[in-house]
């Protein structure tokens, strides 16, 4: 599954709360391969290579849980991901089909 996914990034691993200066919203193409979420930066391209930074981005979805982001209320369609060290991502997608799909399909890998 891939598609654009805005990302605010809200805990560090071991769930240290992410400082101020780091916690911005950022656009990204997200592609889930496997168990690894990757996020690309700028526009997509299908033969896009990954960069460093990309790989610097990409989630571990092993043993993480995506869940809608009830007590969020700021951005539509934003649901948490909680990785297996205890990272916390807000990630917002185009609409509440796009939301679900993602919760799904990172919850059922
Ligand atoms: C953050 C940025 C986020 C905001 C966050 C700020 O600043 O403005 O949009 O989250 O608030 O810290 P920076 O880019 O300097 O890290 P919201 O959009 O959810 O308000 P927060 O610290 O209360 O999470």
């Amino acid at each position: 599954k891939n598609g654009f996914l805005v990302r605010k990034v809200h805990a560090d691993s071991d769930g240290k709360r992410t400082p101020r200066g780091k916690r911005g919203w950022k656009t990204f193409y997200a592609i889930l391969k496997g168990l690894i979420l990757y996020l690309q930066k700028g526009e997509y391209r299908p033969d896009k290579q990954l960069t460093d930074e990309d790989l610097k981005n990409a989630v571990s979805i092993h043993h993480s849980l995506a869940m809608k982001a009830s007590d969020y209320s700021k951005r539509p369609n934003v649901f948490y991901l909680r990785t297996a060290d205890w990272r916390v991502y807000l990630f917002q997608a185009p609409n509440a089909e796009q939301m679900q799909s993602w919760i799904t399909r990172i919850n059922t890998v």
